[in-house]
């Protein structure tokens, strides 16, 4: 039973394009296992415990404010080395330099405007994943897929 977790949110601009089903569908191909989903709007102090690490940076005001600019969706993915493969999932941060076949690299081309976040370790999901659900995710085991999936 593989219980590594990540935080996979679909920014406003994924959400406006209609690109949440793609996103979704190709966590769901690959294999992962969806533990919880929301449509919501990020709140401006969520969001600047979130992206902490960035809040030196002079792109910081322009990302919060676009991270506000219309709803989110939030999801918990659950699976073997879901973090590291989640983020190869998205592709590079800067889209002009995500590999076709990611979902940056077939979806668009601004860094400001990259779809989609993953957390970036093990760790950091687990503290993503508390800051936005903060009430929990659902526990279920996967018996019948995840037979045909792990050895
Ligand atoms: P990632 O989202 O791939 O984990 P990150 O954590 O370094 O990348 O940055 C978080 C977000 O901030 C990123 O998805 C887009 C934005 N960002 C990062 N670097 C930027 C830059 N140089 N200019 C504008 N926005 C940037
Ligand atoms: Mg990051």
């Amino acid at each position: 039973e593989y219980t590594e977790r990540t935080y996979i949110m679909v920014k406003p601009d994924g959400v406006e394009r209609g690109l949440v089903g793609e996103i979704i569908k190709r966590f769901e191909n690959k294999g992962y296992q969806l533990v919880a989903i929301e449509l919501f709007k990020a709140e401006k102090t969520i969001l600047e415990e979130h992206y902490k690490d960035l809040s030196g940076r002079s792109f910081f005001p322009r990302l919060i404010a676009y991270m506000q600019s219309g709803p989110v969706v939030g999801m918990v993915w659950q699976g073997k080395e879901v973090v590291k493969t989640g983020r190869l999932l998205l592709g590079a941060t800067n889209p002009l330099e995500s590999a076709p076949g990611t979902i940056r690299g077939d979806f668009c081309v601004d860094v400001g405007q990259n779809l989609c976040h993953g957390s970036d370790s093990v760790q950091n999901a687990e503290s993503e994943i508390k800051l936005w659900f903060p009430r929990g995710v659902t526990q279920w085991k996967r018996e019948r897929l995840d037979s045909l999936l792990y050895e």
